[in-house]
């Protein structure tokens, strides 16, 4: 039986900090799924991002952990997308440990540890982007 999971995220700037969170989720599965957040909801997330969306998707899809990309647009639809997308495990790095655990209902959640000493934000101050 095929196991699925999904995540979300800005993904903003790739680096290995993100392949590394999306190396381990798939490790978990078969097929993973990454709900990227659009333009208009970072604004709602207060975070500005440096690449556009179709930027950061087709960067997302070129990896080879990735098997779907599908657009993040609200806080409200993971429980609509885990239906929709049959996904078995919730996955998220664990700066969000225990936000997301009313997902546990409707599938598997698991925090995964950040990698350390990598983030675009500081990225973006290192090259002044
Ligand atoms: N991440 C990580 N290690 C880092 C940086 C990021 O494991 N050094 C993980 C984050 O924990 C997250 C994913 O990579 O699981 C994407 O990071 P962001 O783009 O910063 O995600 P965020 O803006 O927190 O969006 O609805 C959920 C939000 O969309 C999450």
């Amino acid at each position: 039986m095929l196991k699925r999971i999904i995540t979300y995220g800005t993904f903003d700037v790739l680096h290995f900090g993100h392949i590394n969170l999306l190396k381990r989720a798939r490790g978990l599965g078969d097929y993973l799924i990454v709900a990227l957040s659009t333009d208009e909801f970072n604004k709602i997330k207060n975070k500005k991002s440096y690449y556009t969306y179709e930027q950061r998707k087709l960067l997302l899809e070129s990896c080879r952990y990735v098997d779907l990309v599908i657009p993040e647009n609200n806080w409200e639809q993971k429980i609509d997308d885990i239906q929709k997308y049959q996904a078995d495990i919730f996955v998220m790095g664990d700066d969000w440990k225990g936000k997301f655990d009313f997902l546990k209902s409707y599938c598997e959640v698991i925090y995964l540890p950040r990698t350390p000493n990598i983030s675009t934000t500081q990225i973006k101050e290192d090259f002044n982007l």
